[in-house]
């Protein structure tokens, strides 16, 4: 009953036969919900790991999507060893190589700002109730390369009601852990660190954004934000922060690390828009990663129908 989807091939075809299994007797074992198996599985790192899973852990009763695009998926090497993580180094193969002993677990999120339920969150609290979902995301990075992306999370929108955020928090917030003696690209100054992002609550509320917790049907990998990260697949990359460790209810809108960075270059908004180009680059074009010829971007990556009406009388142009 647990093991629904019996014969996935994606996971069987990427993963040894025999490890495969192992693994699944585990989970049988031990996992009730998607959710339940998540927290189980991130909780057993050590043991999973142990077993000698090539790449990741296995979750469980992860629910399809109608927000999944059909296009066809890059391959797990792709989305785990093409990343931006400065905290990791700014070379794309670095996060793969430098955040193989990050330390996702145990893991507590801090509530702060304009809401009810402040203070610290353990992850397992994070994900009590939610049903976890694969969603499969186009992924537009403001360096103009893109991927498929299949991301398995859950609402943003339902942890916020967690939170009870009260009427004057108009924004949130979020932060990555900032630990040099884990995170080496810390110690050059290439940021501002802690790395800081933030959506307007509108934003933030709208069902397509998600906080991510795996990949492929595991558990998330290091590089790509381990343990909670954020998507928000009508945005530009920089908006999907990763290893998150804070969130925050304001009142006014939040100072972006890379808005800080280069103002002219990254705002707030950071909307994909192929007619507004970045000030060194165009952005009406983008590389799918595993693709030869480019392709055209979409206005909102091709959220429009779901995203635009947010922006409604906004001047695209101004709030880039
Ligand atoms: N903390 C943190 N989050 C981050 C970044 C970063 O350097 N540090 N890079 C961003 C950028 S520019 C992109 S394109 C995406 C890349 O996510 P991926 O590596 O999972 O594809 O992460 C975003 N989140
Ligand atoms: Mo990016």
């Amino acid at each position: 009953m647990l093991i629904k989807r019996a014969p996935d091939i994606r996971s069987s075809e990427i993963t040894d036969k025999k490890l495969y299994l192992n693994r699944r007797e585990f989970i049988r074992a031990t996992s009730v919900t998607a959710a339940a198996a998540a927290v189980g599985v991130l909780g057993a790192d050590t043991l999973i790991a142990a077993k000698g899973a090539p790449h990741g852990r296995k979750l469980e009763n992860i629910q399809k999507s109608r927000f999944s695009t059909t296009e066809k998926l890059n391959a797990w090497e792709d989305i785990t060893s093409y990343n931006n993580y400065y905290e990791f180094g700014v070379d794309k193969d670095a996060p793969a190589d430098q955040s193989r002993n990050f330390k996702t677990q145990p893991w507590t999120v801090t509530v702060d700002g304009e809401c009810n339920k402040k203070g610290a969150m353990n992850l397992e609290d994070v994900l009590k109730g939610e049903t976890l979902e694969e969603r499969i995301y186009r992924h537009r990075c403001v360096e103009a390369w893109s991927m498929i992306i299949p991301w398995v999370g859950f609402p943003l929108a339902n942890f916020i009601k967690k939170c009870e955020p009260t009427s004057k928090a108009k924004y949130i917030e979020f932060t990555t852990l900032y630990d040099s003696k884990q995170m080496p690209g810390t110690r050059v100054p290439v940021l501002r660190w802690p790395y800081v992002e933030g959506l307007r609550m509108d934003e933030a509320l709208h069902p397509l954004t998600i906080l991510v917790v795996g990949l492929y049907d595991e558990v998330l990998p290091n590089q790509d934000g381990a343990p909670l990260r954020l998507a928000v697949p009508w945005k530009y990359g920089f908006k999907h922060i990763k290893s998150i460790v804070k969130v925050k209810f304001t009142e006014k809108q939040p100072y972006n690390t890379w808005q800080e960075q280069a103002p002219n270059e990254y705002g707030f908004y950071a909307n994909v828009n192929p007619t507004v180009d970045h000030p060194r680059w165009s952005q009406a074009t983008e590389r799918r990663i595993g693709e030869f010829l480019r392709r055209k971007t979409l206005m909102f990556n091709g959220y429009g129908d779901q995203v635009a009406s947010l922006y409604s009388g906004m001047d695209l142009r101004r709030n880039y």
